[in-house]
């Protein structure tokens, strides 16, 4: 069994009692069942100079701390602490304390990584990881990293945006000696910054093969309004070739593209509760490229780079930020409108996987884009069944077809928690760099994700349009027609 599936199984023996009680207030349509359900939260003041955290709204008062959420308190109080950081799909490196350092072991490896369920690439990352597993401390923390190299090649690991002592930076020859396959060094320092920071190898192949992980600092004292939940995503590119599952670091293009080390649709939404206050971070680890990176739904603030959140005065409030190489920058906003809101990077390559494969002349070869735009009415048939017949340039229409998404993908993509009740139809958009924010009132987040209910497809996404939109308008999942889709 898989982690979810073990969750899954363990949470279905105490939630049937539960389940048959939501089973009726589900099938009611009245006024009091509609309601948003909020009983899991302590009572806050809803209404800010005008900005509520339960009504999508560009509020009043610019000036205002409230205006778009900007000061809007999560639910979290500061006595809790920080939340912790929730990085889908990765794990968190364990530390014990030895001699008065939080000791981590960190182990550079090549890593076979399912970028989408049955497309398993052979990547570098650590500890069995690409991205590797997240370190997470406090400010104020000494740390002890010792890294043991398995890699097939020598390797030094950087410890990204620290100021430490120059002889753990990890700069291969230039403060260190490279670290031998096999071979081990200590690195040891006291982290006096708080923010988002990462580590990774320091040889510039090894960094396009993908090794590199999170390291978050917490700061000593809480930030206040404090974050509810804080999402931490790595993007990636990288170029495989249409047989190979070997990444090729010497390419200047890139045709596969990952959060957290997965692929749309296979990246995990961001489930989070209507009225909560939600940092993401984000961080372009790709070889090349930069993300554009673009949040639907929500105006969100853009509140640091790289270090902890920057005064309130220097945020910025954006509907899309570029986020360049080797940078990280922190967002924040109130979930304050309730949907499964696409979460991408707006570069249109990077909206697809394994590109190549997708458009154009591989399924429309020998039509003449010229005799179309004459003709409109001339369409060229798709053939999606043909294989490969080689490049060209790509005609008209532009729209992709043919990705295979075969029974088996659609199962393990369907088998998790994360997505249960989204629109039958949701994998075929959420591709290549793109996931979902999930915002659901109390009661459905409840069903999503703390109970082992039957969800059909489409259920809490028709739920959320009866509550909040305009269901006489709303267009129910059509399934026939798509190439590969079987359900
Ligand atoms: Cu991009």
């Amino acid at each position: 069994m898989s982690q979810p599936e073990r969750r899954r199984h363990f949470l279905k023996a105490g939630s049937i009692a539960a389940a048959a009680g939501l089973v009726g207030n589900w099938m009611r349509s009245d006024a009091a069942a509609q309601a948003p359900a909020r009983t899991s939260h302590p009572p806050v003041r809803d209404e800010y100079d005008g900005f509520s955290r339960f009504k999508p709204s560009r509020g009043n008062d610019p000036d205002s701390d409230y205006y778009l959420g900007k000061m809007i308190p999560g639910f979290r109080s500061t006595a809790d602490g920080p939340a912790p950081l929730e990085a889908p799909d990765l794990e968190r490196l364990p530390w014990k304390m030895v001699r008065g350092a939080k000791e981590f072991h960190l182990v550079p490896m090549a890593v076979e990584r399912e970028f989408l369920p049955g497309y398993k690439m052979n990547v570098y990352g650590f500890n069995g990881s690409m991205p590797g597993p997240t370190i997470e401390v406090t400010q104020g923390d000494r740390v002890r990293i010792v890294v043991t190299n398995e890699l097939p090649e020598q390797t030094t690991t950087h410890w990204h945006g620290f100021e430490l002592p120059v002889q753990y930076d990890g700069s291969e020859t230039l403060t260190q000696n490279p670290i031998e396959p096999g071979a081990s060094f200590v690195y040891e320092f006291d982290v006096h910054e708080e923010g988002t920071y990462f580590y990774h190898s320091h040889v510039p192949m090894q960094e396009a093969f993908g090794s590199v992980g999170w390291f978050i600092v917490h700061p000593k004292k809480v930030f206040d309004p404090p974050v509810d939940r804080d999402f931490g995503l790595i993007f990636q590119n990288f170029f495989i070739d249409s047989n190979q599952n070997i990444a090729d670091s010497w390419q200047m293009d890139w045709n596969w593209h990952t959060i957290n080390g997965r692929s749309g649709p296979y990246t995990t939404p961001l489930v989070v509760k209507h009225g909560e206050r939600v940092r993401v971070r984000i961080m372009d680890f790709s070889p090349m490229q930069h993300h554009p990176v673009h949040l639907h739904g929500h105006t969100f603030w853009v509140t640091g780079h790289e270090g902890a959140r920057i005064p309130k005065s220097a945020w910025v409030p954006r509907n899309t930020e570029l986020i360049g190489i080797a940078q990280a920058t922190d967002f924040e906003f109130i979930a304050n409108n309730p949907g499964d809101w696409m979460f991408h990077c707006h570069m249109v390559h990077h909206m697809m996987n394994h590109m190549t494969r997708q458009v154009g002349p591989r399924i429309r070869q020998d039509s003449s884009v010229d005799s179309y735009l004459a003709n409109l009415a001339s369409r060229p048939a798709v053939d999606a069944v043909r294989t490969d017949p080689g490049f060209a340039t790509p005609g008209y229409p532009q729209e992709m077809k043919s990705m295979k998404m075969p029974e088996a993908m659609m199962k393990t993509i369907w088998n998790r928690r994360e997505v249960q009740g989204m629109r039958a139809t949701w994998p075929m958009s959420v591709m290549g760099l793109m996931t979902t924010l999930r915002v659901l009132p109390d009661d459905l987040y409840h069903r999503v994700m703390e109970t082992d209910a039957e969800i059909p497809p489409g259920s809490i996404f028709e739920e959320i349009v009866n509550r909040f939109g305009n269901p006489a308008d709303y267009q129910p999942a059509k399934m026939g027609g798509m190439p590969g889709m079987k359900m």
